[in-house]
């Protein structure tokens, strides 16, 4: 089966890759493990109305009906629950087989967007090395899907859940650029300061969307844009205490993500849900701006 049968494009996407006209895909697994529903849905449609405003057309991914879909429509985007499978770059195939509902993560967006030649993204926060490593060894597969395509991420870092400070040396071992958005330091996902210094600092998209094409004529692959969150709070504490219950109740693998997300949006009164969710709308707003000053090139 080609590949153009296995991924549906909507009829907006397909007429943009057409004319070559600038998209942003978004990622699914947000919208159905990273907010309680209905937030998740909502995220998502504020995402994808941020980066129409910026003049960019949204590609929302997923897994649907033993296909992967590009630019989902609302009504499917509202299948994207609870239950939908968490898909990194490797869950693609057999999600879509086996005709299962499938979320895909940062990685597994990028997975998808390279195989169609889509170049800008927006999220939150980037996976990448959790904390206590190697005792779990458990990298983010997003870290291995940057190092694979050629595309540029808007986030606010990496989630600040992780050991942030070990996925930013991997993130240069691996040769991906992280350009600092009008800061000198990678956004800690809710809070903006106190991270990594970054590679490069960028005072505007016009100035991002030279330097990765730059990067891209020379052979790179994915770059990061690290935008602060405009409300900066500090849960660090907060992230201690629930990643050691996390430890103690034996939650591993791909579910301590919703499950820290989950136990801090109820602990800190919903402030956490509020930037998680505003920070990823501005993302996909900047990613859109980058997108269109590459076409402007
Ligand atoms: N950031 C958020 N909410 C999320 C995630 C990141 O604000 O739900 C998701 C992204 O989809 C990211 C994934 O790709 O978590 C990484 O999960 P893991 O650490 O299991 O690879
Ligand atoms: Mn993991």
């Amino acid at each position: 089966m080609p590949v153009h049968d296995l991924i549906r494009l909507s009829p907006e996407v397909e007429a943009a890759l057409a004319e070559s006209r600038p998209i942003v895909a978004l990622e699914t697994t947000l919208v159905a493990h990273g907010f309680p529903a209905p937030v998740g849905v909502e995220v998502g449609e504020a995402s994808e109305a941020a980066v129409r405003a910026a003049g960019a057309i949204p590609a929302t991914i997923g897994v649907l009906d033993g296909g992967v879909v590009a630019g989902l429509t609302a009504a499917e985007l509202e299948r994207f629950t609870t239950d939908a499978r968490k898909l990194g770059p490797r869950d693609l195939a057999a999600c879509a087989v086996q005709g299962a509902v499938g979320a895909t993560t940062v990685g597994g967006t990028l997975a998808v967007a390279a195989a169609l030649g889509i170049r800008f993204m927006g999220t939150g926060g980037l996976g990448g090395v959790h904390r206590g490593w190697p005792l779990p060894p458990d990298v983010s597969a997003d870290l291995g899907a940057v190092a694979r395509t050629r595309a540029l991420i808007v986030c606010s870092g990496s989630k600040s859940l992780l050991d942030v400070p070990s996925t930013s040396e991997l993130l240069e071992t691996l040769g991906v650029p992280v350009l600092g958005f009008r800061v000198d330091t990678l956004p800690l996902f809710y809070a903006a300061d106190g991270g990594p210094p970054v590679s490069a600092r960028v005072e505007s998209a016009d100035e991002a969307a030279r330097i990765a094409d730059a990067h891209w004529r020379l052979g790179g692959n994915t770059l990061l844009v690290g935008r602060a969150p405009d409300e900066s709070l500090d849960v660090s504490e907060l992230i201690e205490e629930i990643l050691a219950e996390a430890g103690e109740q034996g939650v591993a693998g791909q579910s301590v993500t919703p499950f820290v997300l989950g136990a801090l949006h109820e602990r800190s009164g919903g402030k956490t849900r509020r930037v998680n969710r505003d920070l990823i709308v501005a993302n996909a707003g900047l990613a859109g701006e980058v997108a269109v000053a590459y076409g402007a090139l």
